[in-house]
């Protein structure tokens, strides 16, 4: 009998979708399970093994739960628009409509190669006119309630892209897309105002199920801060110099200021600085370095005096000088700080090396080698000395600068609105329309979608313009308020926008009046379970909370947070440990794999080969160990009797705990290796009884769907085994069957020793010397041979 694979899985997987088997019901008395993975970008690569690492996690949940009797939603789609397919298009001149529609069929044949549950009905793509349709809706409803703008402030900007980048796209000073260094550039584009949003993001953060690491990401990324607006009047000025700070209660210590390079101040007073030529030389030279790099904690602080402008200490009368520094960011509070050395390791930095005056404001610390950042008594403070708790230090200090009228309380956040628009050909239009008259005017909705027009060439402009904005019949339009003539434009929605929502199009992928019924949402939603990639946490994570919590806000959806619970998987590196990539030759194709071993044993072995949430090498030979189990499942069919076998009760209802518990925690690899366990277990017992084979073909299922459908209906099971009931454990079974035994010490009876049946000679010996009697007899001597029969009797041979 041979476990013939490929022909199993094509027939298994035809027959499941003849019968529409993994179709979610939309009226159905069942409780409901909706299992989300993050859709592919159809790539022209083709699927990775890490996709289907990324899919197999759920893959398992949603089949276990509809065993488990829930109507499951597993959804899958694609994320289509993007730079990649763009590129592509260009270097190839062949439209990215082509492209795509190629690379979503290539993932889609893959994806059903692996024996997905996945929904096919309810497949989504970005990039179509009915989804898309339904993007620029949310967006225009943004617009309305002023939570989309335009604004002319510092962008990233990657040179090679040619494409404007959200602080999200540009970490750590890199491009997402091609990892280019990326530049700030002065342009005006358009921004979601997701700061509005920050306090709701964190809120949330307390009613879902991340895990820890993940919700600490999002509170860092929106990084709240609460502090005090502090307003320095300039000497001899009228003007006041405003700052951010969270340590008010150091404000007896500032003894100088500092502005971001780019801030406005500087061309105001350009007539009465005397040193505008060095000041604007070193703004030259800032303007080469990305924010990355400027605020870099350990960096040589560079700076200029200010020569001819002082600002006055608001508490002290004191007059500071005030510099030009690029550690000062212009895109955070107020783009100026009040520095004090005493307290400030980047202040006490640039105090040093510029000369600076230090005065400690707290005691402690040694003020001659460092800045003293911890708590202590208030002293060279007037009214806060003797203070001791820096907490009510800043209190008292935010009640005397309110009630003096030069400052207040103040709350910022680390992130920033949301860059959002591509100067890009392949992506949503923003469907505004700019009228000379009305100024900005959105798109009527009864005329969305906003088609793509049909371009010749995709090439992005020198001067970072969208390709659309040389189609004079898109661009030229009747403003839709006015009827005069107006201009469209011409930016188009970023790589983020499709994915923000599409949780919500599953629900109800073909709606033609909304975007979907909201019946339908108020069954599905929230989304139970959303796994995906930890690349995600500070990006698609808080853009789709953002959109979702807005949509609830204005009464589309009904919960406030999409994803009741997130998890993440780990990486699959190369069989080297490091990860795979085409330079380095060490990626694996999925689909060799399952040509050579089987789609039911890639998936066992993605699952096995380690700890979910780890990053785990590539193991060839590990991928043959999982063939040979499942080559071993296919023989015990030999073995079956009607007869239940008792010996076999125990380990099974034991695995049948087990399994059902790993899944829930995600640790598949030992559920796995337990049920290699429990075939151990069969093979080493004359017979296994049908029932109990069946048990066992089901907890394997998830993992292993198209063998154990063949072998069910080999015993004769009707229907699928893939909706069958999910097995139940006895907990009566579970209990270990323990005897009493005697013990002999060469041949004579010495006491009795309380074993259990499936104890083996090791453990019984073992447990045997144990005994106080037994440990004595056997004390300075040697066991030489042991006769042990289960059940019976343990006789010791010592000399
Ligand atoms: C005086 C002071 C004294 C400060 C002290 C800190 C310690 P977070 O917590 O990140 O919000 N700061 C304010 N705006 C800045 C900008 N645009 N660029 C660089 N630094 C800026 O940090 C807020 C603190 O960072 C503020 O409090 C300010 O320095 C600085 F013992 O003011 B502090
Ligand atoms: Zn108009």
């Amino acid at each position: 009998m041979k476990y013939d694979f490929a022909k199993i899985e094509s027939k298994w997987q035809k027959k499941w979708a003849d019968a529409d088997l993994f179709a979610a019901k939309d009226n159905s008395d069942k409780p409901k399970f909706y299992g989300l993975v993050e859709f592919p970008y159809p790539s022209g690569a083709g699927m990775h093994v890490g996709h289907i690492k990324a899919y197999s996690g759920l893959e398992v949940v949603s089949r276990k739960r509809r065993m488990q009797g829930y109507n499951v939603l597993f959804p899958i789609g694609f994320d289509a628009f993007g730079l990649p397919a763009e590129n592509y298009a260009i270097k190839t001149n062949t439209h990215p409509r082509i492209v795509t529609d190629q690379n979503i069929e290539r993932f889609s044949n893959q994806m059903k190669r692996m024996g997905f549950s996945f929904d096919w009905d309810r497949v989504i793509d970005t990039t179509q006119e009915d989804y898309y349709k339904w993007t620029q809706w949310i967006f225009l409803k943004l617009f309305e309630n002023g939570l989309a703008y335009r604004d002319k402030t510092l962008v990233n900007y990657c040179p090679s892209c040619k494409v404007v980048l959200s602080n999200e796209d540009s970490q750590g000073g890199k491009c997402d897309i091609c990892h280019s260094d990326v530049i700030q550039k002065s342009k005006e584009v358009w921004y979601l105002r997701i700061t509005k949003y920050a306090d709701k993001l964190l809120e949330g953060l307390n009613e879902v199920d991340y895990p820890d690491n993940i919700k600490q990401q999002q509170q860092h990324w929106i990084g709240k801060s609460t502090g005090a607006f502090v307003n320095f009047k300039l000497d001899n000025e009228q003007e006041s110099l405003r700052v951010y700070t969270t340590r008010p209660d150091t404000l007896f210590g500032v003894t100088f200021m500092v502005i971001a390079p780019e801030h406005p101040l500087i061309d105001k007073y350009a007539d009465q600085i005397k040193n505008m030529d060095e000041i604007e030389a070193y703004r030259e030279e800032c303007a080469k370095k990305s924010e990355f790099e400027r605020i870099e904690i350990n960096k040589d602080k560079t700076g200029v005096k200010i020569d001819g402008l002082m600002a006055i200490n608001p508490v002290s009368g004191k007059k500071v000088p005030l510099f030009i520094a690029d550690y000062v960011m212009m895109g955070y509070g107020t783009g100026a700080i009040m520095a004090v050395p005493a307290h400030d390791q980047r202040d006490y930095d640039f105090a040093r090396k510029f000369g600076e005056e230090i005065i400690p404001v707290i005691k402690g610390g040694d003020i001659d080698k460092e800045a003293y950042t911890g708590d202590g008594e208030m002293i060279n403070s007037d009214f806060l000395n003797g203070y001791t708790n820096k907490k009510d230090s800043i209190e008292k200090m935010i009640e005397v600068l309110e009630e003096k009228g030069i400052g207040e309380k103040g709350v910022q956040y680390k992130m920033k609105d949301w860059a959002f628009n591509r100067q890009r050909y392949w992506g949503e239009p923003i469907p505004i329309v700019h009228c000379p008259k009305c100024g900005m005017v959105g798109v009527p909705y009864e005329e969305l979608p906003l088609r793509l027009p049909k371009v010749e060439h995709f090439q992005p402009g020198e001067d970072g313009e969208s390709p659309l904005a040389k189609i004079d019949s898109f661009v030229n339009c009747k403003c839709p308020k006015c009827g005069g003539d107006a201009k469209r434009e011409t930016d188009t929605m970023p790589q983020w926008a499709g994915s923000s929502w599409y949780f919500l199009r599953y629900i109800d992928p073909h709606n033609t009046e909304a975007l979907a019924d909201p019946e339908k949402l108020k069954y599905w939603m929230p989304v139970d379970w959303y796994n995906g990639g930890m690349e995600h946490v500070t990006r698609h994570m808080i853009y789709s909370r953002f959109w979702h919590r807005f949509l609830y806000d204005i009464g589309v959806v009904n919960t406030p947070e999409p994803y009741a619970k997130r998890s993440a998987q780990g990486l699959i590196l190369g069989p080297d440990g490091t990860k795979m990539s085409k330079s380095k030759g060490n990626v694996v194709d999925p689909l060799d794999v399952a040509d050579k071993y089987g789609a039911d044993t890639l998936r066992t072995y993605i699952l096995f080969m380690g700890d979910y949430g780890a990053s785990t090498p590539w193991n060839e030979n590990s991928v043959r160990g999982c063939k040979r189990f499942l080559d071993r499942v296919y023989r015990i069919f030999e073995k079956v009797t009607e007869e239940n076998v008792h010996s076999l009760d125990n380990p099974l209802h034991k695995a049948i705990k087990k399994v059902s518990d790993d899944i829930e925690d995600m640790k598949y690899n030992t559920a796995i290796a337990t049920l290699m366990a429990l075939l151990n277990d069969f093979e080493s017992t004359p017979a296994v009884g049908k029932e109990q084979y069946v048990t066992f073909l089901k907890l394997l299922s998830p993992f292993a769907p198209h063998i154990t459908e063949e072998l069910w209906e080999m015993l004769g099971g009707e229907g699928f085994l893939s909706v069958s009931e999910w097995p139940v454990y006895d907990e009566s079974k579970m209990v270990d069957e323990t005897v009493e035994i005697g013990v002999q010490i060469n041949g004579k009876p010495k006491d009795a020793v309380e074993l259990s049946l499936d104890d083996d000679e090791e453990t019984a010996v073992a447990k045997a010397v144990a005994l106080p009697k037994i440990a004595n007899i056997t004390a300075g001597k040697n066991i030489v041979k042991v006769i042990y029969k289960p059940g019976k009797i343990l006789n010791l041979i010592v000399k």
